[in-house]
């Protein structure tokens, strides 16, 4: 098989750099391990920024985000039993972000794949990647049983953080930047309306805790859990009864509680691979970078990644040039840098370490009401939480 962008992954990064290339009218094959229902259902991510937002409108695969998506102008801020919102717009001068899950932009970007695109294999699993540093490399991967070759002009590494991309580059190509934290976020969908009509992001002597929402009828919540910590640890009523106490009010607002569909635990991880192309392969999204939940940019990082590299693609086949494709990482990886930057902020801001001292606790404090005290750096947050710009 040949075609001249190799596609690894179809998570969103593969997705929409598929859909990206189709218009700009350079041929990929997308190569997906798992199969169709499991990349359509896997929970994750929940916000898009504005500029995601406009690039899946542009890219005709806005349609029912539209209809279904929901706009949020603001988030809560949650600490001390106390309330603050954080309004987007009349900070950022009209910025917004949309509540719309990454499983229905993915149903949304294969519907089209599957109607008009170039070839999307599910249960492909890609084994290796060659010749990257030539000018035709290769993907070797597994399909129906037998072994196959995908030949190519170009790689898109989109296999996300546990993909084959990253681990084929060369020992000692590159640096990787990296930290753990000492605990991880439980996660429940429940079918129950969100108690509340905007995320709430609450700080807790208890952990952190974060009131999210997929349709007006289906809540998402999460809570900081220790590290290592098991979803069936956790009984449904322990998970609402911690939920409660971590979420109380003195003005006495309760949680809507309902029955338990999804439960799971996801660790958290700040990570960066510079740089993100060798030769011919070129990194995108998660198979890049990771950043904690905490600041919604994991997928908003995947989307701009890809823009960068479909634009470069288009450049280099219109004009011959590869200066795009050249400056691809480092293009990348400035707003990658600003994502990692706010996702930490916000992580440290609202969860507390085991190891957390009454000194820490008094800063982390001092930080909130620093935030909700001063229209500067409400702006900051507020800035970064609908997006950066995207290149
Ligand atoms: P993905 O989505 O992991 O997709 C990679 C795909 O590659 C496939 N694959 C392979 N295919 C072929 N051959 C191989 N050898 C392969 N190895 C792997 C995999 O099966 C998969 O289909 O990476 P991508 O496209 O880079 O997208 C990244 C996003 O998924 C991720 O950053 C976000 O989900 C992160 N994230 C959030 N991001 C946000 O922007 N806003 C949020 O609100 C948000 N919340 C979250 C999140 C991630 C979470 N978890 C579970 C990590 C909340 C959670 C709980
Ligand atoms: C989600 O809805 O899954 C979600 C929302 C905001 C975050 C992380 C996850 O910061």
């Amino acid at each position: 098989m040949r075609t001249t962008v190799g596609i690894i992954g179809a998570g969103p990064a593969g997705l929409l750099l598929a859909r990206l290339l189709h218009r700009a009218g350079i041929e990929s094959v997308v190569l997906e391990a798992r199969d169709r229902a499991y990349v359509e259902q896997r929970q994750r991510a929940g916000v898009l920024e504005q500029g995601t937002v406009d690039v899946l409108r542009a890219a005709g695969a806005g349609a029912r985000m539209d209809r279904e998506g929901l706009r949020h102008d603001g988030i809560e801020l949650r600490f001390d039993r106390r309330r603050h919102r954080v309004d987007f717009p009349g900070l950022t001068g009209g910025r917004s972000v949309m509540v719309y899950a990454q499983t229905e932009v993915c149903k949304d970007l294969i519907a089209l794949q599957l109607a008009g695109g170039g070839p999307l294999l599910f249960g492909a699993e890609a084994v290796a990647v060659e010749d990257v540093d030539t000018p035709s490399p290769r993907i070797r991967f597994r399909h129906q049983g037998r072994e196959d070759v995908l030949e190519c002009d170009y790689v898109a590494g989109c296999d996300g953080f546990w993909g084959v991309s990253r681990p084929t580059l060369p020992a000692g190509v590159g640096q990787v930047f990296e930290r753990t934290y000492p605990f991880g976020w439980l996660g429940i969908l429940a079918d129950v309306p969100p108690s509340h009509d905007e995320l709430v992001y609450a700080r807790h002597e208890r952990g952190f805790a974060l009131l999210s929402m997929r349709t007006p009828a289906v809540s998402r919540l999460y809570l900081q859990v220790p590290e290592g910590t098991k979803a069936e640890e956790w009984s449904d009523e322990e998970i609402w009864r911690e939920l409660e106490l971590r979420f109380e009010t003195a003005d006495g607002w309760t949680l809507r509680r309902g029955p338990v569909t999804q439960k799971s635990v996801t660790p958290m991880r700040s990570y960066v691979h510079e740089p993100m192309r060798y030769g011919r392969l070129f990194l995108a999204g998660d198979a890049a970078h990771i950043v904690p939940p905490t600041g919604a940019k994991g997928l908003n990082l995947a989307v701009g990644d890809v823009v960068v590299l479909a634009r470069a693609l288009a450049h280099e086949k219109e004009t011959g040039s590869a200066e795009l494709l050249d400056a691809y990482s480092a293009t990348c990886l400035r707003r990658v840098w600003q994502a990692e930057r706010f996702s930490y902020d916000m992580t440290t801001l609202l969860h507390r370490a085991p190891d957390a001292t009454a000194f820490e606790d008094r800063l982390q404090l001092a930080r909130l009401e620093r935030i909700i005290s001063s229209r500067a750096a409400e702006t900051d947050l507020a800035e970064a939480y609908t997006g950066f710009p995207l290149a």
